[in-house]
């Protein structure tokens, strides 16, 4: 029989925040799959005692807690939600070996280099802009044509529906635009990579999507504070 602490304790928690795109793609791997969770935002400029308990080799969000046991790193926990709750809809993984190794691959090439050269793009690591930005553009140009390969004609890289690498590579849309207006570039150019443009209003606008993607003026708003608060810090 379950304590009353047990009771009381959410299903699923995740330790989160709102701006984080890692965490973003777990609340809608999880909203795909119909699961209710509670989210935990993360304060800012330290780290909680529970996140600290729950990922202490890398202290990072997001954790997702299940009946208290935590599960870290984003694409393990989407992996882990896929199995878990496997007859919820849609399968997150696509069936076919080959096909699940190619979507681990571009989600992991996206991670890799999407996310550290936006970082750079924000002011908050250092680094060559132009670098950076020339970086995000050989990316998009690979992401464009693995679009057409994977999706073969349909709506997501998952075909009809939103699969690992749509949650991985979508998850980091809403910086997509904050960045355009935080460095004052042109990053998803419609004329450049159509396929992806299209994608990515098709993704955001996605139920299990819309209301976890935050608006641009929002995280434009949280760059300029965090970069003040590391640079104060230094
Ligand atoms: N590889 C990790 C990356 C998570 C990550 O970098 N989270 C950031 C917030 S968006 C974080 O916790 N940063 C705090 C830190 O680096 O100490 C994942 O996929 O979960």
């Amino acid at each position: 029989m379950a304590s009353n602490s047990e009771e009381q304790a959410a299903a699923v928690l995740v330790i989160g925040g709102w701006a984080c795109p890692y965490a973003i793609r777990v609340f809608a791997a999880l909203r795909l799959k119909g699961v209710e969770y509670e989210f935990l935002q993360e304060p800012a400029g330290r780290k909680s005692e529970l996140l600290l308990k729950s990922n202490p080799v890398y202290k990072k969000i997001p954790v997702l807690l299940h009946h208290g046991k935590p599960i870290c790193e984003s694409m393990i926990i989407i992996q882990y939600i896929d199995e878990l709750w496997a007859s919820n809809g849609p399968a997150i993984l696509p069936a076919e070996p080959y096909v699940r190794a190619i979507e681990r691959f571009w989600a992991q090439y996206v991670d890799d280099k999407i996310a550290p050269a936006f970082l750079v793009l924000r002011g908050l690591t250092d680094g060559d802009k132009d670098e950076a930005a020339g970086q995000v553009s050989t990316a998009l140009e690979h992401l464009e044509e693995a679009f057409v390969k994977c999706s073969r004609g349909k709506h997501y890289f998952g075909g009809d529906n939103i699969s690992f690498l749509d949650l991985v590579f979508g998850s980091h849309l809403g910086w997509f635009k904050a960045v355009e207006k935080i460095a004052g570039i042109k990053v998803l150019d419609e004329t450049k990579y159509p396929e992806i443009t299209a994608w990515a209003d098709r993704f955001c606008a996605h139920h299990a999507v819309k209301d976890v993607m935050p608006e641009t003026d929002r995280l434009v708003e949280f760059s300029v504070s965090s970069s003040l608060k590391s640079k104060l810090s230094n």
